[in-house]
Parts: C-alpha cells; structure tokens; sequence
C-alpha cells in the first residue's frame, strides 16, 4: 500500500458514511442507500465511484438543489412500463422503489423497463445491474450527466459521461457485467485526477482552444472526449436519447444548464431494461445458459478476461479485511462530521 492509501473496515465506512450524510441532512433511507452503495463500490476498488462520493452527495446537499428528504413515487405506468418520480431525490431510493414491478413486469411481459425521473444521479450502475442479475434476469442500464464531453469531431461538449452497463445472469456464478463510461475517461476519475494533481493519460480530454491535454483542469475548461472514436459518440448520443427524450427528462446539455453553476451532481433521468429469458425461450434457458457459458470460455480461452473480473477480484479479496482507500479522501469525510 502507499503512502497515499490507507484501509478501513465495511463496519466503519458504514457508520461514517450514514452519520455524514444524515448530518448533511438526508433522511435515514436515503443515507442508507447512498452509503450502502459506496461501501459496495469501495469494496470493489471502484475509486472514482466509492466513499469518494460522500463529498459530491454533501456538496449536493449543502447547495440546497436536491430534496434529500425526497419519497420516490411509483407509476404503473404499462403492461410493461414503470415510471418512478425521484421527486428531486438521489436516485438510489428509486431504483429500490421501482425494482420489484420492473422485475414482476418483465417476468411477465418478458422485457419490462423502469424509467427513473427527475433524479440526483451520482453512482456506478453495476449494483443496479446485480440486482437484476439476481433475480434471474438479463438488465441494461443508462443514464447521461453533464454535458462535458465533446463529440467526435467536435472540440465543444455536447454529451454527458454517458454511462451504459449490461449484465447477463450465471447461475452459480457472478453474473457477466460490464459498466463505462462512453468518455475516454469517467469524470470521477478526472476528479480524482485533479485531486492528486497527477496527469491524465492521452487522448482523453481537449482544452478550450481544442488541442489535446493531459491536464485535469484544462480539460474541465475545455472538453472531454468519447472513447472509440465516432462508435463511443454516437452510442453516447443513443443514450442522451433513451435516457431523456424518450423517457421525458433532460439531455446532459439540460442537466448542466439546470446545475446553472452550482457545479453538483447531475440531475436527469435514468433507463434501466430488464428481459426474461424464460420469456423468451420457455424449456430451453438451460441450453441458452450453456450457450452463454461456452462465449464466455471462449473469452477466457483466448486469454482475455471477462469484465469486471477486477472487480470481483477485489470484492474477494476485500471480504474479510478493511478495504484501501485513499488517505485524503477519508481525511476530507471525515471532516464533514466538523462542519
Ligand atoms: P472502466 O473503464 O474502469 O471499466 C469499464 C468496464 O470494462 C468494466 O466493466 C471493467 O471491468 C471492464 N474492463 C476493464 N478492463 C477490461 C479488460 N481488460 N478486459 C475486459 N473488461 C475490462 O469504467 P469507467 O471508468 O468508464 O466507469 C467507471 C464507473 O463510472 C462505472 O461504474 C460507471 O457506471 C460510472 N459512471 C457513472 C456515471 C453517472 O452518471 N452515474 C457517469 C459515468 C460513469 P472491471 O471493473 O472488472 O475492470
Ligand atoms: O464519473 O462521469 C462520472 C459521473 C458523472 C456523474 C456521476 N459520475
């Protein structure tokens, strides 16, 4: 470990993680959720999304724009269709609200999707996708953020950070999950990048006048980039437009001028599908999953690894012992209980 890291035990993260954000003022619910997805991702070395993002939740709080006391509000919306209004909240408490009738729904209609509306959006997607996963379910997830990334070709941002995560159940077996970014880098991790002062790697981000930089605060000023070229872009745009318009809230563009300066959490929708294979395949899901399997050794077989390997790695590895953190990012949590 450097000297820049340090551990902490999931017990202690979660007594800090719950006291700072009820401090904050949110309500024991949401405290709960948020924290509870921080510790995972810290549990799952997923820097840019663990404890780290105690300090956004709180700076989002302080500015007084979200509702953290906010009571999600489910739509039955279709046969095949729920709509969760996070009333201004932090979407975590609505993914929970919504989950049981997207799944209900899907077991049902075999393909069901919840939309999550007006939501302070902050975390990884790969929890949600787990909990999907395990309900025997195939999930897709996306949400958009600020407008901060350029299209290819452009120089000017256009798009938010773009997530999209998959997951495809494994019986007995971690499920087969991948979450990015569709920017060359999440901005989290620019963050943290700007934190420690160390550089970006290349070919991630532009300044204002367009030239390439490695340097984080340039690159705030000027734009981030997709990643894969013209593919990540316009699989960016897609999300802008199931995540937005299609389900009635705001590109990343909108979310950035409601942030208007205040420079907090995005705020936005957020589409998560979720298909049955049983749905689809009636006797035949055991031979589907053979199928499945045989992809995935195939992927292994060509000395590749799966995604999210790392992470679970880490989750083993983390089970039993105090998971790494950064020292100044747990010295500046720790610092809330003071204010
Ligand atoms: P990474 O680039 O770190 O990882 C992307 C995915 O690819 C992961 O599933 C990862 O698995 C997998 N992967 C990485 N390397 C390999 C490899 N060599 N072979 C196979 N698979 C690999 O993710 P990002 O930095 O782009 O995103 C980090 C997080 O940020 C995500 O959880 C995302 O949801 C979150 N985010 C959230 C936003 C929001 O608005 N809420 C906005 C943007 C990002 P593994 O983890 O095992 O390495
Ligand atoms: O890392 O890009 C990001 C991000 C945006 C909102 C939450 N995370």
């Amino acid at each position: 470990m450097s000297g820049d890291e340090t551990t902490i035990t999931r017990e202690a993260a979660t007594e800090l993680g719950e006291e700072v954000m009820r401090l904050a003022g949110f309500a024991p619910d949401h405290a709960r959720a948020i924290t509870a997805c921080v510790v995972r991702a810290q549990g799952d070395e997923c820097h840019s999304h663990g404890l780290y993002r105690l300090l956004s939740c709180a700076a989002l709080a302080e500015k007084g724009k979200v509702d953290p006391k906010a009571t999600p509000v489910v739509d039955d919306r279709a046969p095949a269709i729920v709509r969760v209004d996070a009333r201004r909240g932090i979407s975590l408490r609505s993914f929970e609200a919504g989950l049981p009738l997207l799944c209900e729904k899907a077991k049902t209609a075999g393909l069901a999707a919840l939309a999550i509306n007006n939501c302070y959006h902050f975390s990884a997607l790969w929890p949600e996708i787990e909990a999907i996963t395990d309900k025997g379910l195939v999930a897709l997830a996306m949400t958009v953020s600020h407008a901060w990334v350029a299209p290819a070709g452009g120089t000017r941002p256009a798009f938010g950070t773009n997530p999209i995560a998959f997951g495809w159940p494994r019986p007995g077996k971690h499920p087969f999950v991948f979450d990015f970014a569709t920017s060359a880098i999440a901005r989290g991790d620019l963050e943290l990048h700007r934190r420690s002062g160390t550089p970006l790697p290349e070919g991630v981000a532009v300044d204002a006048a367009g030239k390439p930089t490695t340097d984080p605060l340039e690159a705030i000023n000027g734009a981030m980039l997709t990643f894969g070229g013209h593919k990540g872009s316009v699989l960016s745009a897609m999300i802008e437009l199931l995540a937005g318009p299609l389900i009635g809230d705001m590109t990343s563009a909108q979310s950035l001028a409601h942030d208007d300066g205040a420079g907090v959490i995005p705020m936005h929708g957020e589409l998560i599908l979720a298909f049955d294979p049983a749905s689809f395949l009636g006797g035949t899901v055991a031979e589907s999953s053979a199928q499945a399997e045989g992809l995935f050794d195939a992927i292994t077989g060509a000395g590749a690894r799966l995604p999210s390997a790392r992470r679970y790695a880490a989750r083993r590895r983390n089970a039993d012992r105090p998971m790494p953190v950064r020292r100044a990012v747990l010295e500046d949590i720790a610092a809330l209980r003071e204010r």
